[in-house]
C-alpha cells in the first residue's frame, strides 16, 4: 500500500475541503484498511476509521482519502473515504500510512519546491510506471499533474484513476 498522488493546497476549493491523498494497492491481494493510520513527523494523526465496515481494496485499486467526501464541496473530488483532522502543510510535510501496531508501511516526506513539485491546484503525481513504497520518497519521480478530474473544476489531478506518465 503506497501514496500514489495528493494534493496538499488546492486551489478551486479551501484547504480544509480540497485537500486529498490517493493510495494504490501494490499487493496481489485485497487489504483492509480500516484502522490503519496516517501521521505526520510533528505528531499530527488520524486513524482511518469505518465502524468496523472495512475500507477494502483489491489489488492494483486506486483509493482516495481526504478530508470532504462532499462533493458539492470539496471541489467533485471521488473521495472514498473522509477524514478529519489531519491537515497536508502547503510547505514541507509528511505522509506516513501505518499499520494499527504502528509499523510503517509507506512513508512520503514531501519538501517545499526544492526537490517536489509545488504547484497551487495541482496535485503531486507519482509517475505511472514506478510505483513501489522505495520510488515515492524521491521528489524527481513525481510531477504536478496535468489533466482536470472534472470540468467544473480548473484544478488537477487524478484521484482514484492511474498517474500520468512524468515527463
Ligand atoms: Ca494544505
Ligand atoms: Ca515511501
Ligand atoms: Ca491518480
Amino acid at each position: 500500500m503506497i501514496v500514489t498522488e495528493f494534493m496538499k493546497d488546492p486551489s478551486s476549493v479551501a484547504d480544509t475541503r480540497g485537500e486529498w491523498i490517493e493510495l494504490y494497492n501494490t499487493l496481489p491481494w485485497r487489504v483492509n484498511i480500516e484502522g490503519w493510520v496516517l501521521a505526520d513527523d510533528s505528531g499530527s494523526q488520524v486513524v482511518l476509521s469505518n465502524g468496523g465496515l472495512g475500507l477494502r481494496l483489491a489489488p492494483g485499486q486506486y483509493f482516495v482519502v481526504g478530508n470532504s467526501a462532499d462533493t458539492t464541496l470539496n471541489g467533485s473530488v471521488p473521495v472514498q473515504h473522509a477524514y478529519s483532522g489531519f491537515v497536508l502543510g502547503n510547505g514541507a510535510d509528511q505522509i506516513v500510512l501505518q499499520k494499527p501496531n504502528g509499523l510503517v508501511v509507506d512513508r512520503v516526506a514531501y519538501d517545499d519546491g526544492v526537490a517536489w513539485p509545488d504547484l497551487a491546484g495541482r496535485s503531486i503525481s507519482l509517475t505511472r510506471n514506478l510505483h513501489d513504497a522505495f520510488s515515492n520518497d524521491d521528489g524527481a519521480q513525481w510531477c504536478p499533474s496535468t489533466t482536470s478530474w472534472n470540468a467544473s473544476n480548473p484544478d488537477t489531478g487524478t484521484p482514484g484513476f492511474e498517474n500520468e506518465l512524468c515527463p
